[in-house]
């Protein structure tokens, strides 16, 4: 942007005080009751997934729930965009997409958010501009990026954020996308949810220096990390991180510190940490970390909580009868959605052997 555009921006923000929402008792009372609405969520779809409701994979998103309330606080939903790794339930929610389909596609039904054929690892809503979804570790990087260039391209004043994991910062792809992402100054925040643990290997094993966030040293990129046990240090660093991209500035690049207290998927023994280790990041929980400052400032008691608590959990039995009076998709719709080429080679060569 140039420098007299930065000026004028500079002195707009300041007149109409263009700033973040406040963190007023309304947010952490709206936080509460979707944290807490967002882990249940996720304990009914473990339980959906042992009765074999859902099949396939299932990766749950307990202990991260402060990433997606704290960016939202911080992202203009009705032009922002976000893109993610297949740990997708919570996002699309917080976005605004309505977690009964949520339910209905995790488990195959006709009124899921991929018509019941994308499942777990593909939430998707065009709507909502929430992305997916993506089960290749590292493979939504560069696509956030893309979906920034469009934005920049088309001038939509829009800002992506662009999620991954530990694990897939140690893909090239990231690398390849970053200097791009300088390169032309796209409108997109990279997040890395550093969860310590990529499957059973643990951040420590990863790389001879546990500070993700370096990573973006190497191409001049604004980088930092975050407490992301707190949505509002986590709201904070997106909101700088967000009005820098919107304003022409290009990416920044957040580790955001979190832990998972689930396994990887279902099928995990875990043997790779302690429960010692587990219950001592449950201490530092990220709903309870809301419910104390509710009740440092005296928003709420314990009775108006355990409403919001009680609200949350019929919420969450609501999505599942939605999900269990929805109808499978048609059988034949599944060949609509095969994508078949009648000349491929390949399949040819291999007939003619
Ligand atoms: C390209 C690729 N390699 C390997 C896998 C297998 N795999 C699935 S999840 C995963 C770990 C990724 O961990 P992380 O990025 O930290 O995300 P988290 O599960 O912690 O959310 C791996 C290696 C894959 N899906 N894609
Ligand atoms: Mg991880």
């Amino acid at each position: 942007m140039h420098t007299i555009k930065k000026i004028f921006f500079l002195i707009f923000a300041t007149y109409f005080e263009i700033t973040m929402k406040e963190f007023s008792k309304e947010v952490y009372l709206k936080w509460y009751e979707e944290m807490t609405m967002w882990r249940r969520f996720e304990d009914k779809c473990r339980s959906l997934y042992l009765k074999q409701k859902i099949r396939g994979f299932l990766h749950l998103y307990n202990g991260q729930e402060a990433i997606p309330a704290g960016f939202t606080h911080a992202m203009d939903l009705s032009k922002d965009s976000m893109i993610t790794a297949y740990r997708c339930h919570i996002h699309p929610m917080a976005m605004g997409v309505d977690p009964k389909r949520i339910m209905a596609e995790l488990c195959g039904k006709a009124t899921g958010t991929s018509q019941g054929m994308g499942g777990s690892m593909h939430i998707f809503s065009k709507e909502h501009r929430f992305y997916g979804g993506h089960g290749i570790v590292g493979g939504q990087i560069p696509l956030g990026a893309g979906i920034a260039f469009g934005d920049k391209y088309f001038d939509r004043k829009a800002v992506n954020i662009c999620f991954m994991g530990d694990g897939a910062v140690r893909q090239g792809a990231l690398h390849e996308t970053f200097n791009m992402a300088m390169n032309w100054k796209l409108p997109v925040v990279f997040v890395c949810e550093n969860n310590g643990y990529a499957m059973g290997t643990s951040v420590k094993r990863t790389a001879n220096h546990e500070d993700i966030y370096k990573l973006g040293l190497g191409y001049e990129m604004p980088c930092l990390p975050v407490d992301a046990m707190d949505p509002e240090k986590v709201a904070e660093a997106a909101y700088e991180a967000i009005e820098r991209a919107r304003r022409g500035d290009g990416p920044t690049f957040i580790e955001a510190r979190t832990y998972r207290y689930r396994g990887h998927s279902m099928s995990d023994a875990e043997p790779y940490r302690s429960k010692d280790e587990v219950a001592q990041y449950k201490l530092e929980d990220p709903i309870e970390i809301v419910k104390q400052r509710i009740f440092d400032n005296n928003w709420a008691t314990q009775e108006e909580l355990d409403a919001l608590e009680e609200k949350s959990r019929a919420f969450v039995e609501e999505c599942v009868e939605f999900m269990e009076e929805s109808p499978y998709p048609d059988a034949n719709l599944l060949y609509d959605y095969v994508y078949s080429t009648p000349d491929y080679p390949f399949i040819n060569k291999l007939e003619n052997n």
